[in-house]
């Protein structure tokens, strides 16, 4: 057996390019984006969870997120007043995008796929538009990762100049044949708070009053859409908003430990990525029997070089167990024709 799975590496290797595996990620500055992508692979170094898989981060973005989760464990030992970086929303904004590559495959063998999750800066959207909408075309999903706090307290008031809903919202509508079909993550973040309060229902009620343009726009696109709150740090909730002296955004959120003993316990963190690769193995389900439509393009690299892995769509079928629906705030709130959670 092992020397079958050997052999299949070697062919795969020198005749089928790894196929790539694609999300956009779009978010505010600070919003927290990449301590979601170093917390996630604390959740699955080894293994994931009920799967024969590992998934882990290519070599280039190893040392990085390794730093950015050594520098979150940090906070902890500091146990000091927690306030937003001083630079939110000072410091002019980096006008590049971040790439996250991470690979999948088998324990104990060579990787199956590469993933690769970029981020664009909110600029970007205006600078270079069409570079986005191809990325976005591209992706199976996109994650709209959301600062918690900013959707929740004081009625939203200071929500759009943080989470730019209607830039995002507008974006996406305008670029209504790069999305069709896809899966669109809202992904609530710094939202500690609203669970230790048992309001995590009502950041799933927020997300949808805030975007609901787009969500009726998805429903008309073929668009699924799913609420999925995301813990980073886990010891920390949000505390309460204080003046941003150095310009930019008006109000900077201050966390608190939730005890002394508090720790840093991501909950959560994987779940895109299971939401990621279940619509994956949606879509090539779906594909089989829709073959002409505009994700031919993804078709020819993606599901080819998938094609007659039944193996690793098993695999990605029994980590989908383990995939949240309908608790602790994580809810479908457009399904498509594609998105199947059984
Ligand atoms: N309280 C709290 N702080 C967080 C959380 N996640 C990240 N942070 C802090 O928020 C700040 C920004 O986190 P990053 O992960 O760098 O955010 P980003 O979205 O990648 O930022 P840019 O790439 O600069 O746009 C850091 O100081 C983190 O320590 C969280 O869940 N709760
Ligand atoms: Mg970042």
């Amino acid at each position: 057996m092992d020397i079958l799975n050997k052999l299949k590496d070697t062919i795969s290797e020198k005749v089928v390019a790894v196929p790539v595996i694609k999300a956009t990620m779009m978010g505010p500055r600070a919003v927290g984006k990449t301590s979601v992508m170093a917390s996630i692979f604390s959740e699955t170094r080894d293994s994931v969870a009920g799967s024969r898989l590992y998934f882990r981060p290519a070599e280039e973005c190893a040392a990085e997120l390794q730093g950015k989760r050594l520098k979150l464990m940090q906070i902890f030992g500091q146990k000091k007043d927690l306030c937003d970086e001083p630079q939110t929303g000072a410091i002019a904004a980096s006008n590049v995008e971040t790439t996250f590559n991470f690979e999948m495959g088998f324990v104990g063998r060579k990787k199956t796929v590469d993933i690769e999750i970029k981020d664009f800066p909110g600029e970007f959207l205006t600078s270079h538009p069409s570079k986005v909408s191809e990325f976005i075309a591209e992706s199976h999903i996109v994650i709209i990762a959301i600062d918690t706090p900013y959707l929740m307290e004081e009625d939203g008031l200071y929500n759009e100049e943080k989470n730019n809903v209607k830039q995002v919202s507008n974006f996406l509508t305008h670029h209504a044949e790069s999305v069709r079909d896809k899966l669109i993550l809202f992904v609530p973040l710094k939202s500690e708070r609203y669970f230790h309060d048992n309001r995590i229902d009502e950041v799933k009620l927020a997300v949808e009053q805030a975007y609901a343009g787009l969500i009726d726009f998805c429903k008309t696109s073929n668009i699924a859409c799913v609420v999925a709150p995301i813990q980073t740090l886990g010891g920390v909730e949000f505390d309460s908003f204080v003046e941003n002296q150095r310009g930019g955004i008006s109000k900077l959120s201050k966390f608190r430990f939730c005890s002394n003993e508090s720790k840093y316990l991501p909950l959560f963190c994987v779940q895109p990525m299971y939401y990621l690769l279940t619509y994956v193995a949606n879509f090539y389900a779906w594909n089989l029997a829709h073959p002409k439509n505009i994700w031919e393009r993804m078709k020819s690299s993606l599901v080819s070089a998938l094609k007659n892995n039944d193996e690793f769509f098993f695999e990605i079928k029994k980590m989908s167990k383990d995939i949240m629906v309908d608790k602790m705030g994580y809810s479908v709130i457009v399904t498509n024709t594609i998105l199947n959670l059984k």
